[in-house]
Order: C-alpha cells, then sequence, then structure tokens
C-alpha cells in the first residue's frame, strides 16, 4: 500500500487495526541510491530496472510481530534528489529510526551521508540510524569498500548492512533491525523517566 499524503494524515491510516506499536522510519541517502527501490523489494518483493525519481513523499506499511508484540511499520519514502532537502526535514519529525543509504557504486553519495545523519539528528536526536551499502550485486562496479563504510559505523555507532533491491540481498535484514532498534525507542519514550 503506498500514496502521496502529508505527515499529518499519517495517524487515521495507522489506527485501523489494533497495534501494540506504530513504528516509524523514514529512507535517506542521495537521489538514485535506491530507497524506493528497497521499500519496493520488501513490501512487495518487486524490482524494477527503470529509475523513477520520487517527487515529495509516499509511505508504505508493514504489519510485524516483534517480540510477541504487534508492530506496524510505517516506512516513509521520501524524494532524495537536492530540491527536496526542504520538504524533508518534515517527514523526519515523530520518526523512530531510519535506513541511511549510499550506493556502493557511486562515492559521491557516499561523501554525503554526514549531511544526511546531522539532518535526521537534529530533529530526532535518538533515533535508531542503520547505514546501508545498496547495489552489492553490482560487484564489478563497486567503489566504495565495506571497510569505508565501517569505518562510519564505528564513528556514529550504529549497525552497517549490505543490501541489493535487485536481487534482495540484505533487504528483510535491514528492515527487521532498524523495525528492532525502533521499537526499543518507542518503548523507551513511554516509559516514566527515572529520577
Ligand atoms: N543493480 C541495482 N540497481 C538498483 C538497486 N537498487 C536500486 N537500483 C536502481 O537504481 C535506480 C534508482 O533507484 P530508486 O529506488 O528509484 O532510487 P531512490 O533512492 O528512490 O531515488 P530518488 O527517488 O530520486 O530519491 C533505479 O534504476 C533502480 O532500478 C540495486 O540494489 N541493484
Ligand atoms: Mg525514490
Amino acid at each position: 500500500m503506498s500514496s502521496k499524503l502529508a505527515p499529518s494524515d499519517i495517524h487515521e491510516r495507522v489506527t485501523d487495526r489494533p497495534t501494540d506499536f506504530g513504528i516509524k522510519v523514514v529512507m535517506m541517502g542521495d537521489g538514485a541510491v535506491g530507497k524506493t527501490s528497497l521499500v519496493l523489494r520488501y513490501t512487495q518483493n518487486t524490482f524494477s530496472p527503470e529509475y523513477k525519481q520520487s517527487l515529495g513523499a509516499s509511505f508504505a506499511v508493514r504489519d510485524l510481530e516483534i517480540q510477541d508484540q504487534n508492530v506496524k511499520l510505517v516506512i516513509w519514502d521520501v524524494a532524495g534528489q537536492p530540491s527536496f532537502r526542504q520538504v524533508r526535514r518534515h517527514y523526519y519529525s515523530g520518526a523512530h529510526g531510519a535506513l541511511l543509504l549510499f550506493d556502493v557504486t557511486e562515492p559521491r553519495t557516499f561523501m554525503t551521508l554526514q549531511n544526511w545523519y546531522n539532518d535526521f539528528r537534529n530533529v530526532v536526536p535518538d533515533g535508531a540510524i542503520i547505514l546501508i551499502g545498496n547495489k552489492v550485486d553490482l560487484e564489478e562496479s563497486r567503489q566504495v569498500p565495506p571497510e569505508a563504510a565501517q569505518m562510519l559505523q564505528n564513528w556514529w555507532n550504529i549497525p552497517y548492512i549490505e543490501t541489493s533491491a535487485a536481487n534482495a540481498t540484505g533487504v528483510t535484514d535491514a528492515f527487521i533491525l532498524v523495525a528492532e532498534n525502533a521499537l526499543e525507542r518507542a518503548k523507551s519514550q513511554m516509559r516514566p523517566k527515572e529520577d
């Protein structure tokens, strides 16, 4: 399921069925890194080699059971091209987690990761972020080695997963991991703060 809506419309859609937790996750990373493709692989098990640039934002929903809890995972897919930078920030609000993607065949998409990370952290300081190196099926064109991503992983203290929307490598693992980590954040937000 996916459609174009403003962020404020989401609440109606997620409460149509009993759910223990609604988890909001956003897709981040430069244009053409594969955000939409990863969401479509995970939610519809489809892949298209054609690039259709996203305009604005859309969302997809998947129901999961995590640690005996019914979780509604709402995945926001926001356009990555620079012209959408101002719009994007509005969609980070209320997020529990993010998948931060780069394309392992395009070093420039790796170089911009710090900007994405900062933009998200400014809005959601304690959100769960998973770093994703996508398009690992294109082994011969690979230009960003795993070691470079592992350096960022250590620096930011976040998980790193390699994926391919084309052949489905790592895709389920990536979404399950962000959902689990985001669920922890959502639960801790509900607990009363201890002095
Ligand atoms: N070989 C290969 N191609 C991929 C993979 N993931 C995405 N692509 C291709 O990369 C192009 C861009 O993918 P999109 O999913 O549209 O990228 P996006 O990040 O949503 O881009 P924007 O919507 O502009 O922000 C498309 O041609 C996809 O088919 C992958 O894992 N392997
Ligand atoms: Mg897209």
